[in-house]
């Protein structure tokens, strides 16, 4: 087998990453954090996931994964995110307060596993799931459906507040991948979202980000 610790310095993190996918949203959420760490791109288009040197990090095959600095392997956007924020607690992405933690993990949960994966996925992803001509454009209504009224309940819940929490924290680097991929469908994002990834896009750490995924 591979060994993904070998020839690397394990004091840094490392980001498998895919430019363009969801795991563009904890790319950004290291770059506000500011830690060191390396990125290495997983080849989506490529197959590059159920390949031998990255099955051999992660067998679930998907990104965001990230390697911590002492060579352990953490997967899912969620957890991922939630381990940034209480391992960088100076970079202030998620308040000590629990109740607080419960609705930002809430949102994540929502944007990730419902938006995400019943949404886009089974409009962008249609083929993966079902061939039958019709059953696809079922599968794609039924995606479509999830996405607006997704959108919606976000761009309700951010309101009039910059960030999804009022300031910045890691349940906006989900928020930014969302928005992101309503242009792949394509859906026009309601006002406020669009408003949120124009703001998004100004912050020096996202900038940073996706230059290094250009
Ligand atoms: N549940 C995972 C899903 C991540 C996911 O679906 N990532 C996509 C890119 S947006 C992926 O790696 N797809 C590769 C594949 O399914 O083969 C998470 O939350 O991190």
């Amino acid at each position: 087998m591979l060994d993904p610790f070998e020839d690397r310095d394990i004091n840094t993190m490392k980001l498998y990453h895919y430019p363009g996918s969801c795991s563009t949203g904890i790319h950004v959420l290291m770059a506000e954090i500011g830690a060191d760490f390396e990125t290495e791109v997983v080849s989506l288009k490529d197959g590059a996931q159920k390949q031998a040197a990255f099955q051999a990090v992660s067998t679930k095959g998907k990104v965001p994964t990230l390697m911590r600095d002492d060579g352990t392997v953490l997967t899912e956007f969620q957890t991922i995110a939630f381990w940034l924020g209480r391992a960088f607690p100076e970079a202030g992405l998620l308040p000590d307060d629990v109740e607080r933690q419960a609705r930002i993990l809430e949102a994540l949960d929502y944007m990730v596993g419902t938006v995400h994966m019943r949404g886009y996925t089974f409009l962008l992803a249609t083929g993966k799931f079902v061939s039958d001509p019709e059953a696809q454009a079922e599968l794609k209504a039924h995606g479509a459906e999830v996405v607006r009224d997704g959108l919606n309940r976000l761009d309700a819940m951010l309101g009039d507040q910059d960030y999804l929490f009022g300031d910045f924290s890691i349940a906006d680097g989900a928020l930014f991948y969302i928005c992101r991929f309503a242009a792949r469908v394509p859906i026009d994002l309601p006002p406020r979202l669009q408003a949120f990834l124009e703001r998004m896009q100004q912050r020096p750490a996202v900038q940073r980000a996706l230059q290094a995924e250009a």
